[in-house]
């Protein structure tokens, strides 16, 4: 076992700005840190071995700069890239924090609020184009609602669908090799959001114009605030070749969103991710979006940042190990893992062969599936004590 875990640019380990620059204001108190300049914010991240950064608009420069303090701002944030050798797969809109985003940005009951939106996202399209962005997230926080007659559901998703056909046309239209990147979230900051899970999400998608420029980013907090497996849906979504980006901290099941550093909350769940990502063929961004608690102070918010790559380095390793173990093999052979990726019926055979044969009920019903061994391997791995 390491101890030493190093991050290589072959991890893609990326953070968005907003993570370590939270100044840790939430509903009950205001900032307990203070501004961090993102050039500042970039330097660190570089020395803690990460790949990329991520951002907002209004991460990098005010939502009423002006044209010269938007370039400025750009400029020096670019610099700071460029200095650390750094990329930015990924780049954002803020939709939500300014007064008129209240009820939504895409699907604001105010049509003109949905128009500023729409021309505010194309213009950090462009910025994110500019920047060899590969994927544009959308996390719709503030697309919903407290009370069910403040919304009707099919209109605001016609104008969810209207503003991602318009964008994508865009995208297209300018020739940009960039794709859109959903983020589900089941409530927080609004009573309600749409689209609100993995599942939702995806079944959004197919009614799209371009769905196929159209996937998910889906956040572990996200789906475990509503009870759902994280794990399970990151692997549905890849089924669906619909995993583009992934945003990975922790989180202690069904409450607020703690946005916690990777690792943290639940350990089971993190290291069936990360078994997941590693022999599933993912290539994209390790993305950490993740607040470091309010209580620390800028060392204390690079030692969660640096947190969030070594557990995910540690996870990496524990399941190399259990998937290298023989007796693993073994026990998978014997939990019939290889028979479900049989398929049902042999070549040739139709409803007709299942519905002659004849089976013998008692020897069926009395098969243990030896689940729980397996299992248990998987926590001694995780443990460290294989
Ligand atoms: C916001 C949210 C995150 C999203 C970010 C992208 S912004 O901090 O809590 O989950 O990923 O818009
Ligand atoms: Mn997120
Ligand atoms: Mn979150």
């Amino acid at each position: 076992m390491a101890t030493e875990y190093k991050a290589t640019p072959e991890d893609k380990f990326t953070f968005g700005l907003w993570t370590v620059g939270w100044e840790g204001v939430d509903v009950f108190g205001g900032a307990t840190r203070p501004a961090m300049d993102p050039a500042h914010a970039v330097g660190r991240l570089a020395e803690i071995g990460a790949y990329g950064v991520t951002f907002h608009d209004n991460d990098v420069f005010a939502f009423d700069a002006d044209q010269g303090a938007r370039e400025a701002a750009i400029k020096s944030f670019r610099d700071a890239v460029d200095a650390h050798g750094l990329k930015v797969p990924m780049v954002t809109t803020n939709t939500f924090s300014h007064p008129i985003f209240k009820d939504g940005g895409f699907t604001s009951n105010d049509r003109r609020v949905r128009r500023f939106a729409l021309g505010k996202i194309a213009k950090n399209i462009d910025l994110a184009a500019e920047l060899g962005a590969e994927t544009y997230v959308f996390w719709g926080g503030r697309e919903g609602a407290e009370s069910n007659f403040a919304k009707n559901i099919g209109d605001a998703l016609d104008r969810f669908r209207e503003g991602f056909n318009t964008l994508t046309a865009y995208v297209k239209e300018q020739g940009y090799d960039l794709r859109f990147a959903i983020e589900p979230k089941p409530n927080e900051p609004r009573g309600d959001i749409l689209l609100p899970t993995i599942g939702h999400a995806l079944a959004f998608i197919e009614s799209l114009e371009d769905s196929e420029m159209v996937g998910l980013n889906p956040e572990v907090g996200h789906e475990e605030m509503a009870g759902l497996n994280f794990a399970a849906g990151v692997a549905q979504a890849l089924w669906h070749g619909k995993l583009f980006h992934i945003d990975l901290n922790g989180q202690h099941g069904p409450r607020f969103d703690q946005d916690l550093r990777f690792g943290a909350g639940n350990l089971r769940g993190a290291f069936n991710l990360v078994d997941l990502l590693e022999s599933s063929g993912y290539t994209g961004p390790r993305h950490f979006d993740f607040k470091p608690p309010r209580t620390e102070d800028e060392e204390g918010v690079f030692a969660s940042a640096a947190g969030c790559i070594r557990n995910y380095l540690i996870f990496k390793e524990r399941a190399a190990a259990f998937r290298a173990d023989p007796e693993v093999k073994a026990a998978m052979e014997r939990s019939g893992l290889d028979e479900l990726a049989t398929p049902t019926l042999a070549e040739g055979e139709s409803l007709a062969s299942v519905r002659e044969e004849s089976f013998d009920i008692d020897a069926m019903a009395k098969h243990g599936f030896a689940f729980e061994q397996l299992d248990q391997l998987a926590m001694d791995h995780l443990l460290g004590v294989r």
